[in-house]
């Protein structure tokens, strides 16, 4: 049987998100992190990622299962971060992994090949890999330096993210250093959703600062 293993290059996939919490417990500054969860629901995010890379597995699935329910409460899919049995323990909507974690079809083996994985694309290169057409969207990481997440091995800038655009109809996530004055030309630039870690999590009000990046998207994108 003759295969086309390239032809989802040819839709564009709908991505009905436009603002994405990504958590770290250290990003909320002591405030307690249920709340700062919570403050984020209230002001608009669409999408939630526990990201966790201390916790024990039990932990993060503890915490996992309280995020869902606060999640659920405002009608947000709950992403895990990393590690494939904790968002089957939890039930979550989805799951993102980097590129150096768990392959994709592994994860697709044990969550089911319709689960929604997300995956990291840090250099345009990793658009070659065999199961990329798989993924959910690509996370475009990071877009600016940021000191949230140091072990980064390049910037995409405004100037790499619009040439992926051009590259692949996967939806684009973008991270790393995105704040209110960047947002619009971060979306002109070719992301359909913006990733935010201490631009909510650090901000003196979350929900303020979810409901700011909100409008800005709203803006970029009319
Ligand atoms: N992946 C790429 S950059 C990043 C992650 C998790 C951190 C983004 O943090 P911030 O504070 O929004 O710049
Ligand atoms: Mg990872």
């Amino acid at each position: 049987m003759q295969k086309f293993p390239h032809y989802r290059h040819l839709i564009q996939t709908p991505f009905p998100y436009q603002l994405y919490l990504v958590t770290d417990e250290a990003a909320c500054l002591g405030r307690d992190f249920y709340w700062v969860v919570e403050e984020a629901l209230k002001g608009g995010i669409d999408l939630l990622q526990l990201r966790e890379k201390t916790l024990p597995r039990n932990t993060f699935s503890e915490r996992g299962k309280r995020v869902k329910d606060l999640c659920s409460k405002y009608g947000v899919p709950l992403i895990i971060n990393d590690v494939i049995q904790v968002a089957k323990e939890v039930g979550a909507y989805g799951l993102h992994l980097g590129q150096k974690d768990e392959p994709i079809s592994h994860a697709k083996n044990l969550l089911g090949i319709d689960y929604p994985i997300g995956i990291s694309l840090e250099i345009p290169s990793q658009l070659n890999h065999p199961q990329i057409e798989s993924a959910w969207y690509l996370g475009v990481s990071p877009i600016y330096p940021t000191p949230t997440k140091k072990d980064t091995i390049s910037v995409w800038g405004l100037e790499g993210l619009q040439k992926l655009r051009k590259m692949t109809h996967l939806p684009l996530v973008a991270i790393g250093g995105i704040q209110l004055s960047n947002a619009q030309m971060i979306i002109r630039s070719g992301a359909d959703c913006l990733a935010v870690v201490s631009g909510i999590c650090s901000a003196d009000q979350p929900a303020v600062a979810a409901e700011n990046l909100k409008r800005e998207i709203e803006k970029a994108k009319t």
